[in-house]
């Protein structure tokens, strides 16, 4: 049976940058210290959505990751899945027509030994995302089952859900992965196999740390990031993003219009173009 990473079920939060890798990249990251991380095999994505993107549409991402099994990525505060969706996929029972998300109650205030300042202290906009994240089938089938409204999961296995919760694959691709550590910070370097590279500053922090631990996180993976040459604010396309962009507009479109996804420029386009062997002259 396939595992997920230490902490099986649990919900880890990750705070993640990504950036573009450069030439000079893997050198600022051995000037930063960075120690290797041990070697991780190829590993392909399945993601999976319902008819309409009621999932993707509410950020949350349902993938399965070879090697490590099924994982739901969940916007740290809870999703509410978008009104008058999804549609089953094949005539069964419709459970998640309807569906009521139940929130959970948000995190206690952190105690202020200060008066709050007369305006909200500003920080710069960063692009750093914070998603929750759930691993293994018992877990992802809880999760699901509460966000599509869905009474009761007789199923032993997501794999075994996909089809009655109307459940089709979206993308489907091959990630080469290297990581190192700079400190806490973990720094992945990934190139997909449909010819898009990136790289990601990330830290993963557990829910009882709360809202400061979460600011810590995201304040050194901005600075790995700055350490890097690479801009915190400047939003670049996830792997997913460029993948359905290039192979599905339709549901990429859905999602860039719902706000979920980033915005494929024609840099990525271009990088694409130029892969494809020109005509024999
Ligand atoms: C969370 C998310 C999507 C699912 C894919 O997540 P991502 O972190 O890009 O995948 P990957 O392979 O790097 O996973 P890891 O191994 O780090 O767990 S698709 C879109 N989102 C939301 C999102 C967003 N809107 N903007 C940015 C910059 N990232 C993610």
């Amino acid at each position: 049976m396939e595992t997920g990473p230490p902490g099986g079920e649990g919900a880890p939060i990750e705070v993640e940058l990504k950036f573009r890798v450069g030439p000079d990249t893997a050198t600022a990251l051995w000037a930063l210290g960075a120690v290797g991380l041990p070697h991780t095999p190829p590993f392909r994505d399945c993601y999976f959505d319902v008819p309409g993107a009621a999932l993707g549409r509410a950020d949350v991402w349902l993938r399965h990751r070879q090697g490590q099994g099924w994982q739901l990525k969940l916007p740290h505060g809870d999703p509410r899945l978008p009104h008058g969706d999804p549609e089953p996929a094949h005539g069964d029972p419709q459970p998640h027509r309807n569906a009521e998300i139940t929130r959970t109650p948000p995190e206690p205030a952190e105690p202020r030994s200060h008066p709050p300042p007369t305006s909200p202290p500003s920080r710069p906009p960063s692009a750093v995302t914070i998603y929750r994240e759930v691993w293994g089938d018992a877990g992802v089938l809880r999760e699901l089952t509460r966000l599509l409204g869905v009474p009761s999961a007789p199923w032993g296995s997501v794999r075994a859900a996909l089809a009655p919760l109307g459940l089709r694959p979206t993308a489907s691709f091959v990630t080469r992965r290297r990581s190192v550590r700079v400190g806490r910070v973990k720094v992945e370097l990934d190139e997909a196999d449909f010819g898009y590279g990136l790289g990601e500053a990330e830290e993963e922090v557990t829910a009882e740390g709360g809202a400061r631990e979460v600011e810590e996180a995201r304040k050194r993976v901005e600075g790995v990031c700055r350490a890097l040459g690479a801009e915190p604010r400047q939003r670049i396309p996830g792997k997913l993003s460029v993948f359905l962009a290039r192979h599905q507009p339709r549901y990429y479109k859905l999602l860039r219009e719902a706000g979920r996804l980033e915005e494929v420029e024609k840099e990525e386009e271009e990088e694409k173009e130029e892969e494809v062997p020109g005509p024999t002259q």
